[in-house]
């Protein structure tokens, strides 16, 4: 029997890389004196080293010969927190909107009974302010486990926040589904047991979504249908809580 969703934070409630993180991590740079610059392409590439702070290491590692060996993991720590501070403000200043159908279907799910989770890469101080802020007052409630980057440091594709979030629901794998948009969020879900739906954004429509219940398009509101890609079809226009019932019971192992 479903019992909770398990959703990713990045992508799947909204599209915060491109215009958000993205964004965050150069406003860090320049406050530093760098010249360093992600545009949208770049960080389309980056965006396969999961984390934001691993994410700035691996560009040291091959993209900046001129800082010392021995500065380099100070350096991405200090200048990922300061990201993490950009990204607070812009969120607190509007600048990311939920994905069509997030809040919709958050809301029915609650009402519904089900149980909400959050398996994410990213800190918890991002999630809360995203959700606080997007979510209407007291939603944040809603979620009874957050899991996210200081939780889990093995970061997506490896299963250990949908690992920790599974025990600290105290469910079976059977009893969820997840939300990612990314083939290394999916790998990460599938690898802890989990049944998962995409949906897809720019950054990620052209990956391999192989195993996944649905590949959609978003999850839909009245006045904007959802798209199957791949995978197990829709009934109606868009997805809600009795769609999530038959997805999970016609793929009961
Ligand atoms: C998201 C990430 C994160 C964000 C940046 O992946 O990889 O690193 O890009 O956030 P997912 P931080 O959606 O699979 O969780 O800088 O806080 O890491
Ligand atoms: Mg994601």
């Amino acid at each position: 029997m479903l019992r909770a969703l398990i959703f990713d934070v990045d992508g799947t409630l909204a599209d915060t890389e491109r215009d958000g993180h993205r964004v965050a991590f150069n406003r860090a740079f320049a406050d530093a004196g760098l010249d360093w610059h992600w545009n949208v392409l770049r960080y389309g590439e980056l965006l396969r080293v999961a984390g934001g702070r691993e994410r700035i290491a691996h560009f040291i590692e091959s993209g900046a010969p001129e800082i010392p060996q021995g500065e380099r993991d100070a350096l991405a720590r200090q200048l990922h927190a300061h990201k993490t501070n950009h990204y607070l403000r812009m969120i607190d200043e509007g600048a990311v909107h939920l994905r069509p159908g997030v809040a919709r279907l958050l809301s029915e799910a609650h009402d519904a009974g089900l149980t909400l989770a959050i398996a994410t890469t990213t800190s918890r101080a991002n999630v809360v302010a995203l959700l606080e802020h997007a979510l209407p007052r007291g939603a944040l409630g809603w979620f009874t486990v957050i899991g996210a980057a200081e939780d889990a440091p093995r970061k997506k594709p490896d299963p250990q926040v949908y690992t920790i979030v599974l025990e600290r629901l105290a469910l079976s794998q059977d009893e969820c589904l997840a939300f990612e948009d990314s083939e290394a969020g999916l790998r990460s879900a599938l690898a802890a047991g989990l049944r998962a739906i995409v949906t897809v954004n720019d950054y990620t429509q052209d990956q391999d979504f192989g195993g996944a219940l649905s590949v959609i398009s978003d999850l839909g509101e009245p006045e904007k249908s959802s798209r199957v890609l791949r995978g197990l079809p829709l009934r109606g226009s868009l997805v809600n809580v009795e769609q999530l019932h038959e997805w999970h019971s016609s793929s009961t192992r």
